[in-house]
């Protein structure tokens, strides 16, 4: 594989192969905590890897380890030096919660995101490795932990809600109430991760998991990841999905003749396979 820089950023690292795009945090010794500006820079990231139709699949990773103590991480969550009163303090002041803005981004991109899990999964890291289409673990060093109940700092969202609907209600209030820490092997068992991986064999994998998705079909894809967020996403799911329908319908012969007779001030004709069994 050839990874070639996308863009320079300060918080994260932004690269692409070959229909893949690696968007992975990059403040190894805070664990990979968040701030706006690295909020900001993920949303910039996911957003061109959505926008660009040679990419089929984003995997979410991390760089590291911490060059202080040598620990992997995926992701702590905010940083909660930068949590003010009412948010997390960019360098404009505003107090913002927009990692949200990047858990919807990953939820409705028409493209696969995959969570590569190489260390701690914490906080509101955990609930960005739930909200990604998939999640693939490093055997020695992934961890998963929620602290929301620690830090008063509770995603309600997909963070929980949705994680319940993945690993079952008793399991999910357990990962929450109790906060304790789960090995890769444990949260495979529950359904929250796809494979355990070992940790020098993490990044190929995701790679190769990639590559095996980007021989499918890309309409296929999308509009399994629309129909199976659909439910979950009640009214906002559905306008998603049928936002595809309509393109798909686009695409007939029937909703060229409706647009060409409206622009030729003309009655549409149809055709003959109008009501199709
Ligand atoms: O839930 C939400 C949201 C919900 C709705 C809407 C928006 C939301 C936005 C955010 C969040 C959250 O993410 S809430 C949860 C916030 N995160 C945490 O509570 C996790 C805090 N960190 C830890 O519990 C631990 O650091 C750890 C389990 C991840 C790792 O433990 P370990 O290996 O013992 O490392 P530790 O020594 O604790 O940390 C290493 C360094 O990283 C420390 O800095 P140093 O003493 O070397 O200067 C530590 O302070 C720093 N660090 C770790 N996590 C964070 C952090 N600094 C700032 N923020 C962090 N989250």
């Amino acid at each position: 594989m050839q990874w070639e820089t996308v863009k320079d950023f300060e918080d994260i690292t932004y690269k692409k192969s070959n229909g893949v795009a690696r968007i992975a945090f990059n403040r190894p010794n805070v664990r990979n905590a968040f701030r706006p500006k690295t909020t900001s820079e993920l949303y910039q990231a996911f957003y061109d890897a959505q926008e660009d139709t040679s990419i089929g699949v984003v995997l979410l990773s991390a760089e590291g380890p911490s060059t202080k103590d040598g620990v992997y991480a995926f992701c702590s969550g905010g940083d909660q030096s930068t949590r003010g009163h009412q948010g997390y303090v960019g360098e404009d002041g505003q107090h913002r919660l927009n990692i949200l803005e990047v858990q919807r981004l990953i939820r409705f991109m028409p493209k696969v995101v995959i969570a590569v899990v190489p260390g701690w999964a914490v906080g509101g890291g955990h609930s960005l490795h739930v909200v990604c289409d998939m999640t693939l673990a490093s055997k020695e060093h992934a961890i998963f932990k929620q602290t929301d109940a620690d830090v008063t700092s509770f995603d309600g969202g997909y963070g929980s809600a949705y994680l319940a609907k993945m690993v079952g209600q008793k399991k999910a209030r357990e990962i929450f109430f109790l906060g304790r820490n789960y090995s890769a092997q444990e949260a495979f068992e529950m359904g929250m991760v796809n494979a355990v991986i070992p940790h020098a064999e993490l990044e190929d994998t995701a790679y190769a998991w990639a590559q095996e998705i980007l021989q499918k079909s890309p309409t296929s894809i999308k509009m399994l990841k629309f129909a199976m967020n659909l439910t979950d996403d009640g009214m906002v799911g559905q306008q998603v999905f049928a936002g595809e329908a309509t393109r798909l319908a686009y695409m007939t012969e029937e909703a060229k003749e409706g647009r060409n007779a409206f622009l030729e001030k003309r009655k549409p004709d149809f055709g003959k396979n109008k009501w199709l069994p």
